[in-house]
């Protein structure tokens, strides 16, 4: 019988355009032949070559490749998406790299940076020659940054920043980190380039999740930075959450792309696997498991084109966000535990990719707002009603 693929089911070629095609077929190749060979290795020991990968990235026009001018792509947001799911169909710890560049430290320079600020940062951060970081959460303040105590003071012309960031994305491989800091006029974000006196990035170690992927705490001991380190445009806490939109819209897509790369595994592996003398993949119990996950994985790409269009409209809107963060992240999860089933023994090794990104999902369902923040987002949209405090 002929076969088809999940996304083919839904006819999603279609919807696509030649460019968009071509986008993710070139970060489909790139993924394959330079960083799928290695992930395994990466997860094991938990490190990636940040640096090198940032400037291969950075070739071929991922990093702020949704963002106008300074050296970016300006690239439609469902091109931009496909690229995030290409990245996570080889591991979350890629498309974090990717997303914490772009959509979290260049993007909070590109909107609220000054004119100076974004010369200098950003056509070295499109290239990937910089590294960027972005401290939001704090050891006590993750879902709740309004509570933050890293303080920002007045000194002549100066800041002085003191605190501590926490589980940050790239933190010790940065060349600048986006810190937000609460200072006499509210919440505000600061340019902390690596090296300045006072700051230190030190690793997270032993995570089980996102083992590929820098994890950092940041240390801010009276930090002295000149007057123009601040982002002149972001005032209050919508300027870290404008940014959050932006990396949690990677990751509506990015999410699909692990669940794909952890179904395509399973239809290969059940075909060969013969259980009680026939293919593993002629049980129904079996069609039944890929049946449902290829409907989950699909309606999930649909919703993610669907608020890609939105987003290229200008009309898409945070709770739009939240509904495709939560939706796709909660479903790419449970397939990678079903797949992980289907594969028996062998699933729980590094030999396949799903376990791998079974465990990096938990990561994916807490970063970027937990699944309950957006549920209640959600829930706040429809009744009114906050239900945060
Ligand atoms: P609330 O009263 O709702 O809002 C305060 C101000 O912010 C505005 N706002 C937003 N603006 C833009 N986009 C959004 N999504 C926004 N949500 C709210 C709001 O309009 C208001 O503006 P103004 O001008 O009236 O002051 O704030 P709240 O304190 O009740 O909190 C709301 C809540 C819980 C939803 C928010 O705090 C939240 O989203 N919490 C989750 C924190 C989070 O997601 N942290 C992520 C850190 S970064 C990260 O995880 C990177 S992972 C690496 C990777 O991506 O790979
Ligand atoms: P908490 O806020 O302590 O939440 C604990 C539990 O309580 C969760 O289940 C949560 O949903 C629930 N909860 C919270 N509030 C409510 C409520 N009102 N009602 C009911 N339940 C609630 N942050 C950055 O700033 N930059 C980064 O680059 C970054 N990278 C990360 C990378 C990794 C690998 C990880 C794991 C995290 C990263 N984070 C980063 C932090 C991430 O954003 C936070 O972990 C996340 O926002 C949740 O905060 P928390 O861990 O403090 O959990």
């Amino acid at each position: 019988h002929r076969t088809v693929h999940p996304t083919a089911l839904f006819g999603i070629d279609g919807l696509l355009s030649d460019e968009e095609r071509e986008i993710r077929a070139t970060v489909r190749k790139l993924c394959d032949k330079e960083l799928r060979p290695h992930l395994p290795e990466w997860f094991d020991k938990g490190g990636i070559p940040a640096r090198e990968l940032a400037k291969r990235f950075g070739a071929i026009g991922v990093l702020g490749m949704h963002l106008e001018g300074y050296g970016c792509a300006g690239m439609g947001a469902v091109s931009y998406g496909l690229a995030c799911l290409e990245l996570e169909a080889a591991d979350s710890g890629l498309r974090s790299l990717v997303s914490v560049q772009g959509s979290l430290a260049m993007f909070a320079i590109w909107k609220h940076g000054s004119e100076e600020q974004k010369q200098r940062w950003l056509p070295a951060m499109a290239r990937g020659e910089a590294i960027g970081c972005f401290g939001l959460t704090e050891p006590d303040f993750g879902s709740d940054p309004a509570g933050m105590l890293t303080r920002a003071r007045r000194d002549g012309a100066d800041w002085v920043l003191s605190g501590t960031k926490m589980w940050i994305t790239n933190g010790s491989v940065a060349d600048v980190a986006v810190v937000w800091a609460r200072t006499d006029d509210g919440i505000r974000g600061f340019l902390v380039p690596a090296g300045t006196p006072g700051f230190q990035a030190r690793d997270i170690e032993r995570k089980l999740s996102l083992r590929a992927s820098v994890t950092s705490e940041l240390v801010l001991d009276e930090v002295r930075l000149p007057a123009d380190a601040m982002l002149p445009e972001a005032r209050g806490l919508s300027g870290p959450l404008s940014c959050l939109n932006e990396a949690r819209f990677g990751i509506v897509f990015g999410a699909i792309g692990a669940a794909l790369d952890c179904l395509e595994t399973t239809i290969d592996y059940v075909g060969e696997r013969r259980v009680f003398d026939r293919p593993l993949a002629s049980y129904q119990l079996t069609q039944q498991k890929l049946a449902d996950m290829a409907l989950e994985a699909g309606k999930g790409l649909l919703l993610a084109i669907h608020l890609g269009r939105l987003k290229e409209a200008g009309t898409i809107t945070p709770e739009q966000v939240s509904v495709g963060k939560l939706n796709n992240v909660r479903e790419a999860i449970d397939i990678a535990r079903t797949c992980r089933t289907l594969l028996g023994a062998n699933g729980i090794t590094l030999e396949y990719p799903v376990i791998r990104h079974a465990a990096n999902l938990e990561s994916v369902l807490t970063y970027e707002g937990t699944s309950e923040v957006h549920s209640l987002v959600i829930g706040r949209a429809l009744t009114g009603e906050s239900a945060f405090q």
